[in-house]
C-alpha cells in the first residue's frame, strides 16, 4: 500500500469523490475533520498532491516548501477553529508510528486540555 501508487482515500476527498467536511483549501492544501476524532476539534491536513509523500520519512529537499506550507496552514486553521489557548500537531510516520493512511497528513488536535505523553505504552 506504502508506495502503490493507488489513489488513497484523501485523494479521492480531495477530487470530491467521497465526502468530507472541508474547512480550508488553497491550490496546494486541503483540512478537514477526521472521521474519527481523537479531541473536541481533530481535523487533518494533507497536500493536495501527494507527489512522493505517502508519508513523512519520504521528504525530499524539493518538499521542503510544501512541508512549510503545510505547517503554516495547520496553525492558520487552528486559529480559525478557536484554538487559541493551544493545540497539538502530530504526523504518523509508517507501521511503528501508527499511519494508516500513506498520503502525509498532519493532525491537528486541541479544543481541550490534551495530556502528555501521547501513548507510548
Ligand atoms: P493515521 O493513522 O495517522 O494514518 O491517520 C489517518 C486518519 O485519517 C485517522 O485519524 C482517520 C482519518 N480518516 C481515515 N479515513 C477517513 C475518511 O474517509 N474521512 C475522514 N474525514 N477521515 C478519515
Amino acid at each position: 500500500m506504502e508506495n502503490s501508487g493507488e489513489p488513497t482515500i484523501f485523494d479521492k476527498i480531495v477530487a470530491k469523490e467521497i465526502p468530507a467536511t472541508v474547512i480550508y483549501e488553497d491550490n496546494l492544501c486541503l483540512a478537514f475533520r477526521d472521521v474519527a476524532p481523537q479531541a473536541k476539534t481533530h481535523f487533518l491536513v494533507i497536500p493536495k498532491i501527494r507527489a512522493g509523500l505517502t508519508r513523512l520519512s519520504n521528504a525530499e529537499e524539493e518538499h521542503k516548501a510544501l512541508l512549510g506550507h503545510l505547517l503554516f496552514t495547520a496553525q492558520r486553521v487552528a486559529k480559525d477553529e478557536g484554538l487559541g489557548e493551544g493545540f497539538r500537531v502530530v504526523i504518523n510516520d509508517g507501521v511503528q508510528g501508527c499511519q494508516s493512511v500513506y498520503h502525509l497528513h498532519l493532525h491537528v488536535l486541541g479544543g481541550q486540555q490534551l495530556t502528555w505523553p501521547p501513548g507510548c505504552g
